[in-house]
C-alpha cells in the first residue's frame, strides 16, 4: 500500500516513514563531519526568498553530485566485475618461477572484469561485439593483469592502428550513432582497407560475438608471452580460459529482442549466479612452446592476428578460476578497476608483439587520464594484496605517504623501515633477447599472410555456424550505404572461401561479383581445420546453469510443475515462473503460485528452453495475448526446446503454430520429465 504523503510545513517531504537521526539511524554529516540538521530545504533569506551563497551543506552536495561522473573508458565502458580466487592445480615450476603457479592448491585472489568493446556504459549488453576477459590476479609479488578478450586473434597487428580501429567501429562523430554496432559505413571501410583483419572478422561475425552469457565463454590472452623458470630458462606460452559451464551463444534475432527485453541481460545473469551459490568458473590453460616450434610454426607468434591450433599445441589446464563475490559497489571497483597489461609478475615476460607493446604504453596512460592521476593504485581494488615498498610519492589524492625521511635511494640511513632496496637475485628480470638492426617502421613479411586462417576458422565449423556467419555479414553490409565499401569487403571473402563469398554476395544481392582482392600471399588450402574452433562441436550437453521459462495459467498442474522444477533443481539448472498477472496463477489444487515475471516482462528470449503449463481455458484466455503468442513461436523460431500439454493446444494454434511440432516440442503429459531435462542438454534443437 502507497503511504499517504502530508504536507509537513518547513518539514519539507518524507512522510511518516520517514525517520530522523535515532539510536537506529546515526546522524547524518557534510563530507567534513559536520552535522547535518536539515537535507530537505536549502537555506535562504525569509520563507520565500533567495537562497544564501554560505549555504555549505547545499553547496557541498550538489558539488559533489556535479563531480560523480569520471571519464568512462574510451573502449570496454560496458562492463561488469566480480572477486574470487585463482587455484593452481599442479605446481609449473618447471615452466615459471612465477609465484601464483608454485604451489599446488594455493589460491590467489582475484577481480575479473567482462565488457564489450565499442558500446557505451549505458549500452545493451547483446550487442553484437567481441567481449573483453580482463583478469586481475593479486600474487604474492605483485598484480598481474591478463587483459583478453573472448576471441583469441585481434583485428590489427600494430598498435598504431588502434585509434583508427576503435574511431571507426564507434558511432560517427558527426551524428553520434550507432551506438555500440559495426554495422555501419565508417566500420566497413577500414576493415575493407585493413586486410590484416580478416581473421578477427570472421571470429567477429561468428557466434561468438553473440554469448549467451558471459558464463558461457572462452578467454584469451591473445599475445604470444613468455613464462621463465627459476634457471632462467624460456619458452613462449599462450593463454586460455576455458567455460567450466560450456560454450553456448544466442541466435542473432534474440539478440536484437533481449536487448530490448533486458539490456542488463549479461550483467544480470552474472549477478544471480554468484546470489545462488551457482558461482561462475573457468579453467585457465595454456599452450606452451619453444623457440623451435615458433621457427617452423606456419606464421609468426609475434602476429596478433594469428593463433595456433590447439591440435598442434595442446592446451594444458593449469587451474581454475571460481567469481564468488559480487562487488559491494559497482563504481568503486568494477568501475574503478584499472586493467595495465604491463603490471606483469617475475617468471612471466612480454614479447615483441608490436600490438602488446603499444598496450603497455596505452593502458597505464588510460587509468592516469580515467581515475585523476597516479595514485589509482592506492584504490583498494587497484592496491597489491603483497607488501609494497618504494618511493614514489605524492600526486593527487595520495593516501599512503611515507613515514620518515628516507625518500630516495641509495641512501646511507641504517634504519631498515621504510627504507627498501632492489633485490637483483628475486627482483623482476625480463627475459633475454638479442636485437641488432636500424631503428625504422616496418611491417614484418612474417605478418603478410592475411587469409590462410580466416579460411581455417570458417572451414572448422559446422554449417549452422558457417550460415550464421554468413547472415552475420549480411546483416552488418546491409547498414551499409556505399556499395563500393560492400563489394570491397567480398572481394577479400573471396580470398577466404568462394562458398561464403556467394553466400554474402547473394545475400546482398550484389549485382556484380568483384574480383578477389589483391593478397600479399595467397591463401593457404593445406591448414587442417581445428575442432576447438567450434562452440558447436564442443557444446557442453548440460543444462546445468541455464534457465527454463515456465508460463503458467489459473488451474495449471502443480504435479507436473513440482516434477519438473525437481529435476531442474537435480540437473542444476534454474526457472522463472511467467503468467498474464505478475500476481501469479492458482493451481490444479487451489494453491496460489507468484509468478516471477508478467507475460510482457518475460518473453521467451530469457530463457534457454520454455515449458507451457495451462488448462484448455487458460490456453484459451492466454491465446487472447499477442505477447503469450509472442512467447512460444519466438521459442519455436529460436530453436528452443518446448515443453507442452495437450491443453495448450488453442495456444499453439493461436500462435500459427498448430502443424509446427516438431521433435524439439515435447508433450510432457506423455514424457518422463527427468527425459526433458535430458533433452534440454542439447541446448537447441538445431535441425528445426
Ligand atoms: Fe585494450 C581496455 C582488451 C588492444 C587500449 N582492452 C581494454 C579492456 C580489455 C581490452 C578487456 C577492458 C579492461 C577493463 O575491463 O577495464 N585490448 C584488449 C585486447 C587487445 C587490445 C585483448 C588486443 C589483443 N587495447 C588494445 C590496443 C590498445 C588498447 C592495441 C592501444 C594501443 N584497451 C586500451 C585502452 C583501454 C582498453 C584505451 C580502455 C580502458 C582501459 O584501457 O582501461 O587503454
Amino acid at each position: 500500500m502507497a503511504e499517504s504523503f502530508k504536507y509537513q510545513g518547513n518539514k519539507g517531504s518524507g512522510g511518516e516513514l520517514h525517520q530522523k537521526a535515532s539510536e537506529k539511524h546515526p546522524t547524518m554529516t557534510t563530507a567534513q563531519g559536520c552535522p547535518v540538521s536539515d537535507n530537505q530545504n536549502s537555506l535562504t533569506a525569509a520563507k520565500r526568498g533567495p537562497g544564501l551563497l554560505e549555504d555549505h551543506v547545499l553547496r557541498e552536495k550538489l558539488f559533489h553530485f556535479d563531480h560523480e561522473r569520471i571519464p568512462e573508458r574510451v573502449v570496454h565502458a560496458r562492463g561488469y566485475g566480480a572477486h574470487g580466487y585463482f587455484e593452481t592445480y599442479e605446481s609449473l615450476s618447471q615452466l615459471t618461477c612465477a609465484d601464483l603457479f608454485q604451489r599446488k592448491g594455493e589460491k590467489t585472489p582475484v577481480f575479473a572484469r567482462f565488457s564489450t568493446v565499442a558500446g557505451n556504459k549505458g549500452s545493451p549488453d547483446l550487442a553484437r561485439d567481441v567481449r573483453g576477459f580482463a583478469v586481475k590476479f593479486y600474487t604474492q609479488e605483485g598484480n598481474w593483469d591478463l587483459v583478453g578478450n573472448n576471441i583469441p586473434v585481434f583485428f590489427i597487428q600494430d598498435a598504431m592502428k588502434f585509434p583508427d580501429l576503435i574511431h571507426s567501429a564507434k558511432a560517427a562523430p558527426d551524428r553520434g550513432f550507432p551506438q555500440a554496432q559495426t554495422a555501419h559505413d565508417n566500420f566497413w571501410d577500414f576493415i575493407s582497407l585493413t586486410p590484416e583483419s580478416m581473421h578477427m572478422v570472421m571470429w567477429a561475425m561468428s557466434d561468438r560475438a553473440i554469448p549467451r552469457s558471459l558464463r558461457f565463454m572462452e578467454g584469451f590472452g591473445v599475445h604470444t608471452f613468455k613464462f621463465i623458470n627459476a634457471e632462467g630458462e624460456e619458452n613462449y606460452v599462450k593463454f586460455h580460459w576455458k567455460p567450466k559451464q560450456g560454450m553456448q551463444s544466442v541466435v542473432w534475432n534474440e539478440a536484437l529482442k533481449l536487448n530490448g527485453a533486458d539490456p542488463d541481460y549479461h550483467r544480470r545473469d552474472m549477478w544471480e549466479s554468484i546470489a545462488k551459490g551457482d558461482y561462475p568458473e573457468w579453467e585457465l590453460g595454456v599452450q606452451v612452446f619453444s623457440q623451435e616450434f615458433a621457427d617452423q610454426f606456419e606464421f609468426d607468434v609475434l602476429d596478433a592476428t594469428k593463433l595456433i591450433p590447439e591440435e598442434q599445441v595442446p592446451v594444458q589446464i593449469v587451474g581454475r578460476m571460481v567469481l564468488n563475490r559480487a562487488v559491494d559497489n559497482f563504481f568503486a571497483e568494477t568501475e574503478q578497476v584499472a586493467f595495465c597489461t604491463q603490471n606483469i609478475v617475475p617468471g612471466l615476460d612480454f614479447t615483441s608483439d608490436p600490438l602488446l607493446q603499444g598496450r603497455n604504453f596505452s593502458y597505464l596512460d588510460t587509468q592516469t587520464k580515467r581515475l585523476g592521476g597516479p595514485n589509482f593504485t592506492h584504490i583498494p581494488v587497484n592496491a597489491p594484496k603483497c607488501p609494497m615498498a618504494h618511493f614514489h610519492q605524492d600526486g593527487h589524492m595520495a593516501m599512503h605517504n611515507p613515514k620518515g625521511r628516507i625518500n630516495y635511494e641509495p641512501n646511507s640511513w641504517q634504519e631498515h623501515e621504510h627504507n627498501p632496496r632492489e633485490c637483483p637475485t628475486t627482483g623482476y628480470k625480463s627475459a633475454s633477447e638479442h636485437t641488432d638492426g636500424d631503428k625504422l617502421r616496418y611491417r614484418s613479411e612474417t605478418f603478410a599472410d592475411h587469409y590462410s586462417q580466416a579460411r581455417q576458422f570458417y572451414l572448422s565449423q559446422t554449417a549452422i555456424e558457417q550460415a550464421h556467419i554468413h547472415y552475420a555479414l549480411v546483416f552488418e553490409l546491409s547498414k551499409v550505404e556505399h556499395l563500393a565499401i560492400r563489394g570491397r569487403v567480398v572481394s577479400h571473402l573471396l580470398n577466404i572461401d568462394t562458398t561464403l563469398a556467394n553466400e554474402v554476395a547473394d545475400g546482398l544481392r550484389l549485382q556484380t561479383m568483384p574480383e578477389p582482392a589483391q593478397a600479399a600471399m595467397p591463401t593457404r588450402d593445406d591448414l587442417p581445420t581445428s575442432d576447438a574452433l567450434s562452440i558447436l562441436k564442443n557444446t557442453a550437453h548440460t543444462f546445468a546453469g541455464r534457465k527454463l521459462g515456465i508460463l503458467i495459467s489459473d488451474g495449471f498442474d502443480l504435479t507436473l510443475f513440482k516434477a519438473l522444477t525437481t529435476a531442474l533443481g537435480n540437473e542444476g539448472a534454474r526457472y522463472e515462473v511467467i503468467a498474464a498477472q505478475v500476481g501469479g496463477a492458482k493451481s490444479s489444487c487451489g494453491h496460489h503460485h507468484q509468478a516471477d515475471q508478467v507475460i510482457n516482462g518475460g518473453p521467451s528470449v530469457l530463457y534457454d528452453a520454455v515449458a507451457v503449463l495451462t488448462t484448455k481455458e487458460g490456453a484459451e484466455k492466454l491465446a487472447d495475448i499477442a505477447e503469450a503468442k509472442d512467447f512460444i513461436s519466438d521459442a519455436h523460431a529460436h530453436m528452443k526446446f518446448i515443453g507442452y500439454t495437450e491443453h495448450v493446444s488453442p495456444l499453439i494454434s493461436a500462435a500459427g503454430l498448430g502443424q509446427s511440432k516438431d521433435e524439439g516440442w515435447i508433450n510432457l503429459g506423455s514424457t518422463d520429465i527427468a527425459q526433458f531435462v535430458e533433452q534440454l542438454r542439447q541446448l537447441r534443437f538445431w535441425q528445426r
